[in-house]
């Protein structure tokens, strides 16, 4: 098997967080001439990473899928709970993680350079990820570390997300969007010193040095 990925990407490094729990042996790769080049589009049409080629040819894009995938064929070191309301839970986080936190993410990311910056998109965005951010706090998500320590889906899904946060608030001169919320707080403090979070993130420092120094 073969993953499409880049140091740098949180989509990608949430596979990369699973590849790593699991123990599974596969390729990393990046994408052959960049992420639009014919070659990669031939192999996954909608230009994006993650990406992961299975042994007889089938392309799984999309993070979550390519996650829910793993999971199915490899349970052997399970990150999805056993309870269904326990999955359900998980499932929720992720969904809101991606829906409400990493799509507005995804556009302040476009606009961190001040000289090209549109102020009132900016400020709408940070709205929208500020709500997104109170969702992943409230009752609702009920955000928690595992009680054992172990890494779930859901944690693959926010870690490199959250780990990703001061590069916006950084750049836009912003207070910790984490430390003004105790429940997240409390769970990125706990689940920020699992072993494998602090290697993927370690490999996104990496990747957002290489961009930053123009490689
Ligand atoms: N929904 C996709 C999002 C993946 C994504 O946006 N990846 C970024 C890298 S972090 C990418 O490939 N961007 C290229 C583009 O949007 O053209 C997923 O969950 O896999």
């Amino acid at each position: 098997m073969k993953l499409y990925t880049h140091d740098m990407s949180p989509f990608a490094a949430r596979v990369r967080l699973a590849v790593y729990a699991k123990g599974l042996d596969i390729e990393l790769a990046t994408p052959p001439g960049g992420l639009k080049s014919p070659e990669y589009l031939a192999i996954n049409p909608i230009g994006k990473i993650p990406a992961l080629v299975l042994d007889d040819g089938q392309v799984i894009a999309e993070s979550d899928t390519i996650l829910e995938y793993l999971e199915d064929a490899f349970p052997q070191v399970a990150l999805r709970p056993a309870d269904p309301k326990e999955t359900a839970r998980q499932r929720l986080i992720a969904r809101v993680g991606d829906l409400y936190v990493a799509a507005p993410m995804s556009v302040l990311f476009k606009h961190l350079n001040p000289r090209v910056r549109d102020a009132a998109v900016a400020e709408q965005e940070f709205a929208k990820l500020e709500a997104g951010l109170d969702h992943l706090d409230s009752h609702l998500c009920d955000l928690k570390p595992a009680a054992d320590g172990a890494l779930r889906l859901a944690d693959c899904q926010l870690i490199p997300m959250l780990h990703f946060l001061p590069v916006i608030e950084g750049a836009f001169r912003r207070p910790s969007m984490i430390a003004e919320r105790p429940n997240l707080a409390a769970y990125w403090s706990r689940a920020s010193a699992h072993p494998l979070a602090v290697k993927v993130c370690a490999e996104i420092d990496q990747g957002l040095a290489a961009l930053r120094a123009g490689a």
